[in-house]
């Protein structure tokens, strides 16, 4: 179902530091290198502003309580450290008792930022305030905005198929009566996790006109044109969980989210699918060749969860 560890880095360490100037904007290059844990970070309620994510910059800076990423997924966040003090880069999720049936907050520490009594100079506190808009990024997506309603070129269905497993493990994973989350942050069944492999388990992308799975998709589509994918993750599979998926080669946009319409654009590679979600991305197929589409959790990958898109000159 894949490994999220129990020990979390920053940089490679365990105990990340970092010392800031009070008023000092500090900007962090975000990048989730775990094999199949989603964050939830903020920097202990200091105000902070997310500016880019995979590939560009998003078309208005916001303003955000936390930022939620995906394996492979990127996003640049600016902070400002106003007061002196010690200020926990914190992982802010909610776990679930299976077993008591119930939500627990779970909030881990992954360093620390000390900030300093000495000013920072010059003080950027009102351009931090302000939210800046690039044109150029809405400029570049105005082009695509004649497809945002185009009906899907290609439809996607997220699934898997498990065989012989344990009766307990099969008895456990009802979709029924088991509740599951639209994202699983922790592993909330290591017992259950620990009893599959990838001889039991096999991860799916299933194309919905065809049937066909995996590598045995053969989706080929033209360069230069403007590809609607959609992708649902099935909420009744044997293990509904969220999934990262990560197109190699060209760069997409994240037009909707369950019919919701996306205000604020970016240009993305990797996408998370919640369970029992519906996302529309809109692909510029621009790079020729044969890329790989993909789940960015390892083990997803591991378990077959591969498909390829052929961009054809
Ligand atoms: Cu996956």
């Amino acid at each position: 179902m894949g490994r999220v560890g129990n020990v979390l880095t920053v940089n490679g360490e365990p105990e990340y530091t970092h010392s800031a100037r009070k008023g000092e904007v500090l900007r962090f290059y975000l990048t989730n290198v775990s094999s199949s844990r989603t964050y939830n970070l903020s920097f202990s309620g200091a105000p902070m502003k997310v500016v880019a994510s995979d590939m560009s910059r998003f078309e208005r800076e916001e303003r955000v309580p936390s930022v939620v990423m995906a394996p492979a997924e990127r996003y640049v966040v600016e902070v400002r450290f106003d007061k002196p003090g010690r200020y926990a880069l914190v992982n802010a999720v909610q776990q679930i008792n299976h077993f008591a049936g119930e939500f627990e907050p779970e909030v881990d520490t992954l360093g620390i930022v000390t900030v300093g009594e000495v000013p920072a100079t010059p003080d950027y506190a009102a351009r931090f305030a302000a939210l800046r808009a690039y044109p150029t990024v809405s400029r570049d997506v105005d082009r695509f905005r004649p497809f945002f309603d185009k009906v899907p070129d290609q439809t996607l269905r997220l699934t898997l198929k498990a065989s012989a497993l344990p009766l307990a493990t099969v008895q456990f994973m009802n979709v029924d009566t088991a509740y599951f989350a639209p994202v699983e942050w922790t592993d909330a069944m290591p017992d259950m996790n620990w009893l599959s492999t990838s001889k039991q388990v096999r991860w799916i992308i299933r194309e919905e006109s065809t049937g066909k799975e995996n590598m045995d998709i053969q989706w080929r589509v033209k360069q230069g044109s403007v590809v609607k994918l959609r992708l649902f993750n099935d909420p009744k599979s044997f293990h509904p969980m969220q999934h990262p998926i990560h197109l190699h080669g060209q760069r997409m946009l994240v037009v909707s989210r369950d019919g919701v319409k996306t205000r604020n654009l970016v240009w993305k590679d990797t996408v998370i699918i919640p369970t029992g979600s519906t996302v529309d991305l809109l692909i510029d197929a621009s790079n020729p060749g044969a890329w790989m589409l993909h789940c960015h959790i390892a083990e997803h990958l591991q378990s077959d969860m591969m498909a390829v898109m052929h961009v054809d000159k």
